[in-house]
C-alpha cells in the first residue's frame, strides 16, 4: 500500500528523470528522490551517456546522511553485471544504510532483472515495487522495447495536409507544416537515439537530420537506409560524421571508401527476393547497437514498407490545415487493400495543436 505522499515523491522522481531524456542513451533515463522525515534530502537523474546512474547522483546530492531514508526510483536500482560500467546502485544504497526502496518498475535488462531488488532485500532493506508503474513504463517504453524484444521502439513521423497529402503531383512540397511544427520535430529528434531516412528521400530532399532548432548537447545518430549504397559522396548526411548506413548489396570497395570517411556501414541480410535490406533484421541490428528509439522521417515508399513489415510502433502525424486534392501524393504507398480487415488500425494517445497545425500521436495496433 502506498500513501499519497509516496505518489507525490514518485511523481517527483519521474519529473526529475525527464532531465535526462535526451542524453542518457543507451541507458534508460531514470530519476531518484531520497526522503527523510518527510523531506527530500537528495535527488538525481541518469547523466549523459548513461553514467553516473540516478541513484548515485541522488546519494551524492544528499544534504544530510541518507541512513534510514526512503528512496524513490523510477526503475529497479541496478546490480553488478558482467558489463557494468560503474558501481551498482543497489550496493551504493546498501552502503548508505537506507531503510526502504520504492521503485516504479522491474528492470528487464538481463544483467539486472530482479537482482537489484534481491540484493537490497538480502541486506535487510524494505523493497516495494510498482508505484506509478504505468507512468514509468510509458516514459521508458523505448528502453523496455529494446531490452525485451531486441529491436528499438520505432516512431514514424509524418507531415501532411488535412487530406493526408505530402506533395503536389509535380513533387512540390515545401513547406506543408508550420515553423512551430518543424521546431517540434527537432525536439523529437533530440529525444531520439537515432533519426532514420531512406535513400529515396535523401535523393529528393538531401536532409541533414541534425537537431538544430532546440538546445541539445547530443546529436542523434543519423541512419540512412540505402540497400545498394547509391548515396552521393556530397550528401549532407555524410558530412560531420555520426552517420550509419544500412546496406544490403553495397560493394566492399564502396563500404571501405565510406568507412575511410568515418561513416559507419552496417551490412544487413536482404529480403528473399528483392535485394533490399530486410527491415526486421535491420531493426534487430540497430537494437544490438543499443539504440532504444529510432525516429523515421522518410517518404511514402519506406513508410509503407516499415508499416507492412510490422516495424512501426507509433506514428506522430503533423496535420496542416490545408487541402491538396486527390491528385496530390500520399503518405503510404501501400498496395491496394482488398478488404477492410487489411487496414492498419491505430490507437490515438495524444492530440494537440502545434502552432496552426495538429499533432496526432497514435500507436499501431498489431493484427491479432
Ligand atoms: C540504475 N539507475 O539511472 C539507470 C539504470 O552500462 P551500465 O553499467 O551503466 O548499466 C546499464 C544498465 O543499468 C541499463 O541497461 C539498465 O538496465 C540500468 N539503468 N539503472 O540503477 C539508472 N540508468
Ligand atoms: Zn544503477
Amino acid at each position: 500500500m502506498f500513501s499519497a505522499f509516496d505518489y507525490a515523491m514518485m511523481a517527483r522522481a519521474l519529473a526529475v528523470a525527464e532531465r535526462g531524456r535526451c542524453i542518457t542513451t543507451p541507458n534508460p533515463f531514470v530519476g531518484c528522490v531520497i526522503v527523510k522525515h518527510g523531506r527530500i534530502i537528495g535527488e538525481g537523474f541518469t547523466q549523459k551517456g548513461g553514467r553516473p546512474h540516478a541513484e548515485a547522483m541522488a546519494l551524492e546530492a544528499c544534504t544530510e546522511s541518507p541512513e534510514g531514508a526512503t528512496v524513490y526510483s523510477t526503475l529497479e536500482p541496478c546490480s553488478l553485471h558482467p558489463k557494468s560500467r560503474g558501481p551498482a546502485c543497489s550496493d551504493l544504497l546498501i552502503k548508505a544504510r537506507v531503510a526502504r526502496v520504492i521503485s516504479a518498475l522491474h528492470d528487464p535488462f538481463h544483467g539486472v532483472n530482479g537482482a537489484g531488488h534481491d540484493n537490497l532485500r538480502n541486506a535487510g532493506i524494505r523493497v516495494e515495487m510498482g508505484l506509478m508503474q504505468a507512468e514509468a513504463a510509458r516514459s521508458l517504453k523505448a528502453f523496455l522495447a529494446r531490452v525485451t524484444r531486441g529491436r528499438p521502439w520505432l516512431t514514424l513521423k509524418v507531415a501532411a495536409t488535412l487530406d493526408g497529402k505530402t506533395a503536389l503531383a509535380n513533387g512540390e512540397s515545401k513547406w506543408i507544416t508550420s515553423a512551430d511544427a518543424r521546431r517540434d520535430v527537432h525536439r523529437m529528434r533530440a529525444e531520439a537515439c537515432a533519426v532514420m531516412t531512406g535513400i529515396g528521400t535523401l535523393m529528393t530532399d538531401d536532409p541533414e537530420l541534425t537537431v538544430r532548432d532546440v538546445l541539445c548537447d547530443r546529436q542523434p545518430l543519423r541512419v540512412l537506409l540505402d540497400s545498394r549504397l547509391d548515396v552521393a559522396d556530397s550528401a549532407r548526411i555524410l558530412q560531420g560524421g555520426n552517420t550509419l548506413i544500412a546496406t544490403a548489396t553495397g560493394s566492399a570497395e564502396r563500404i571501405a571508401a565510406l568507412e575511410a570517411r568515418g561513416i559507419k556501414v552496417m551490412k544487413v541480410e536482404t529480403e528473399t527476393v528483392k535485394g533490399k535490406v530486410d527491415l526486421e533484421k535491420m531493426m534487430q541490428q540497430l537494437g544490438a547497437r543499443g539504440l532504444n528509439n529510432v525516429m523515421v522521417e522518410t517518404g511514402a515508399k519506406l513508410n509503407a514498407s516499415l508499416l507492412s513489415a510490422g516495424m512501426v510502433d507509433e506514428i506522430v502525424a503533423y496535420v496542416a490545415p490545408s487541402i491538396f486534392g486527390d491528385d496530390a501524393r500520399g503518405l503510404f504507398a501501400l498496395p491496394e487493400l482488398k478488404n477492410l480487415d487489411q487496414r492498419t488500425k491505430l490507437k490515438v494517445s495524444d492530440v494537440r495543436q502545434v502552432g496552426p497545425d495538429l499533432r496526432i500521436t497514435a500507436q499501431v495496433l498489431k493484427a491479432e
